[in-house]
This record gives C-alpha cells, structure tokens and sequence, in this order.
C-alpha cells in the first residue's frame, strides 16, 4: 500500500552558524536551531544534519572550540528527537564531540581527508558521509574543470570508501556522496545528477545534497534569491528518488517529503 513506500529518507538541515539565525547571542541560537530542528522533525524528517561551519565560498573559519560551542548544546537539545542526528564537519575533534554529544553519523564535506579523520571515524563506530569536493570551500568555484568529472567523481569517492575500510571503518557505515556545487559548473552538477543510478549501483547508500542550490538559478535566473528555489530543488531530490537515492538533503522537508511520497505512490 501506498503508507509505506519505499522512498529515499529526507535528512532537514539545521545550520548553527551566527548568520544563519538572528542572534542575540549562543543561547538564543542553541534554542533557535533546536526549535527548528524540531519543527521539521514534525514536518517528516528522517534525519537531521547540524552543522556550525559555513562551507559557502568565501565563508570565515571557525576555531575548533568554537565550532563545538556552537553544535554540541544543539545536538543535546535534540538528542531526545527520536531520528538519527548527522554532524557536518572537516574537523575530526568536532566529530568526536558530537558523537559524544548524540550524533550517530558524521557527515564530512571533506570526505575523512583530514588529519587522522579515517581512524577516527573508525574508533568513533559512527555512520559516515563521503563527500566530493575539488579544491576547497574558499576558492572551489574558481574556474573548476574535469576531464570526466563523473569518473574523477566516482574514482574519487570509492577511494575514499577504501581509505576509510582500510582504517577500520565498516562498508555498511559508508555513505557516498557527489557533492553538487563544491567545485562544479552547472554542467558537472548535472552530468552528475544524470549519473545518480551510476553511484547508486556502486553499492553504497547515496546521499544527495541539491536543496537550494546555485546551479539551480543558472537553470531559472528568476530563482537568484536561494529562498525562490524550491521548484528546482524538489525536481532534484525527485531525480534522486528515481535514481534509487538512500537520502536526500534539504531545506524545505514539508514540501519534500509530500514530493516524495506521491512520486512513490505512482510508480507503486
Ligand atoms: C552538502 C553538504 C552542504 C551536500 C553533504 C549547502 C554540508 C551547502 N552541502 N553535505 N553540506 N552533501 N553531504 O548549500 O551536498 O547546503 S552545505
């Protein structure tokens, strides 16, 4: 019956960074970011993925202290949420603290590439997110250019999954992830998204992270502000869907999740 679909699961995004909610200092955006996790745990999400670094070109750094001030009190003002908490981070030190804290997966844009990231990501027994970006956040939208950037993509990622078995992390606790807009024109991101069902049949559970993106008002220019993109985000995450993704990160869960599950309603 059409209750209980198979669908990709919907992972919301809850960004702990000071810009990202108004802020009168770190109580108010601890309970900003908790009651936004909240509210979209109550609009359908599986998953959420809390993160306190901005990965946006051109983004400041963030000291490790700082970045687990900003997390750890939001992950412990979830934890009692019944669905699994991801934490967004490079830094190894951060992981820790937030799997302490309640997280369960590590979501790494850098993909275990840091200094003893793979070792932890064993020691810690968590699920991790492999993703792929070329370059790094400050200068990865600087002319990014491939040969074959499915392949490069794809080598990319199965060498990182290697990497991290061969610390000692699990197969079944590896993700994989393509990495839309971390280093690619609007052509990469959607050779990539046309090769979904290619990653997919790699054999690990793919995640798919499109909400809201840039390449998306390339495609639509009236979608300039990242809030009038909801139409284009929704058809990515339904192309995912199709392509047999495990999961699918976004803003906007509600709308998601109704996408989702009528597109899964029709194909039976
Ligand atoms: C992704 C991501 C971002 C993504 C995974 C944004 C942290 C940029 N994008 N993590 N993070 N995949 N795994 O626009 O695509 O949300 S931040």
């Amino acid at each position: 019956m059409w209750e209980n679909l198979k669908r990709p699961k919907v992972m919301g995004i809850v960004n702990v960074t000071p810009d990202s909610f108004s802020d009168g200092g770190r109580h108010d955006s601890t309970a900003a970011a908790v009651a936004h996790g909240r509210k979209l745990i109550s609009d359908g999400a599986d998953l959420l993925d809390i993160g306190g670094e901005s990965t946006r070109p051109g983004a400041a750094a963030v000291s490790v202290e700082a970045e687990i001030a900003r997390v750890r009190p939001v992950i412990e003002g979830l934890a009692g949420a019944d669905v699994p908490l991801s934490i967004d981070t490079m830094k190894p030190a951060v992981a820790r603290a937030a799997i302490a804290a309640g997280a369960t997966i590590w979501n790494d844009v850098a993909a275990l590439t840091a200094p003893g990231a793979p070792e932890t990501a064993a020691e810690l027994g968590c699920d991790v997110v492999l993703m792929h970006m070329k370059g790094e956040p400050r200068t990865m939208q600087d002319d990014p250019r491939y040969d074959d950037v499915v392949g490069e993509v794809e080598a990319f990622l199965l060498a990182r999954a290697e990497a991290a078995m061969a610390a000692g992390v699990a197969h079944d606790r590896i993700w994989l992830d393509p990495g839309i807009g971390f280093g690619k024109t609007v052509d990469h991101n959607l050779a990539l998204l046309a090769a979904l069902p290619r990653l997919v049949a790699l054999g690990y559970p793919v995640l798919l992270g499109a909400s809201r993106k840039r390449f998306i008002a390339t495609l639509d220019p009236l979608g300039k502000d990242a809030d009038a993109r909801l139409g284009g985000s929704l058809a990515a995450a339904l192309a995912g869907a199709a392509a047999g993704v495990a999961a699918v990160r976004v803003h906007d869960v509600r709308e998601t999740v109704q996408a989702l599950r009528v597109q899964a309603a029709i194909g039976g």
